[in-house]
């Protein structure tokens, strides 16, 4: 009997596919992990203010966390988006319950499309309790540069020295992810005893949408597999470069990475890694 390990995600349901719960299951599927689901909150399209954010209740959260954990249990998790103090909260109290140690925080904040993904007001609460409990957090640059008191991060130098500084401060791993750079995408990895690069070449498109979402529930699935933080973060980048280089859209809006992309199409980019 195969048994697939779990990975469960407690992030916002996004409807257009691309991001959140949607994106994660997708990612989940295409690695061959058994995805479950928290959803914190619901989020409707383009929504230039949080007024289209939905945020579940507390005790909705809960019957869904203890669903998971009584109906197939837990070998890793990823958080996404949380959206509020009492929700950070509650759901950090949740996790260290199930004494799950394989806990992947992708600490986001605003979505592509300007959605507000987190309350300002949340963010020292997300600092102070969830981001120490965490493996690895995996901030984008603005994300990093909001946790480390508003610092700018432009170049590859900045994106270097905010992942030594964040790890500091959190005392856990950090990826800060360089997508925004000019140049190649270089995400740096710091473990506190070593400081890696990842990097990938500069793919000319904007199907980026749920790129973030997709890279951390990757890292999360190759940690359930039982890969090292390092190369659970190296197979990721494969995962989340080759699905960015066969995204596409519908419409005329930014659309979403192609999941199935290297299971269709084989890895697209190597990904150059080095100290
Ligand atoms: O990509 C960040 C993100 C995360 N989670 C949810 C989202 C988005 C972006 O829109 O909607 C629920």
């Amino acid at each position: 009997m195969v048994k697939p390990p779990r990975v469960l995600t407690i992030a916002g349901s996004a409807a257009g596919g691309s991001a959140g719960i949607q994106g994660d299951i997708k990612t989940f599927q295409e690695l061959d992990v058994y995805g479950t689901s928290v959803i914190t909150a619901i989020v409707g399209r383009h929504p230039i203010t949080d007024k289209n954010v939905h945020p579940q209740t507390i005790e909705a959260i809960e019957g869904q966390f203890h669903t998971v954990r009584q109906q197939v249990g837990i070998d890793a998790i990823k958080v996404g988006m949380l959206f509020s103090e009492e929700v950070i909260e509650r759901v950090t109290e949740l996790i260290m319950e199930t004494g799950v140690k394989n806990l992947v925080v992708d600490p986001v904040m605003v979505g592509k499309l300007r959605s507000v993904l987190l309350r300002d007001d949340a963010i020292d609460m997300l600092r102070k309790k969830l981001l120490p409990q965490a493996m690895i957090i995996t901030p984008n640059m603005p994300e990093a540069s909001l946790l480390l008191d508003g610092r700018t991060i432009e170049t590859p130098e900045d994106v270097r020295q905010a992942a030594i500084d964040l790890q500091k401060q959190v005392k856990t791993a950090v990826l800060v992810k360089g997508g925004r750079l000019e140049g190649p995408a270089k995400d740096v990895l710091c473990d506190g005893t070593s400081v890696t690069t990842f990097e990938a070449p500069r793919i000319d498109t904007d199907h980026t949408s749920g790129a973030g979402c997709s890279y951390a529930a990757a890292i999360a699935a190759y940690i359930a597999k039982g890969e090292t933080l390092h190369d659970a973060v190296l197979k990721a980048k494969q995962f989340v470069t080759t699905a960015i280089e066969h995204g596409f859209t519908y419409t005329e809006e930014v659309g979403p990475t192609y999941h199935a992309a290297m299971r269709r199409f084989g890895i697209a980019h190597d990904i150059k890694v080095y100290e």
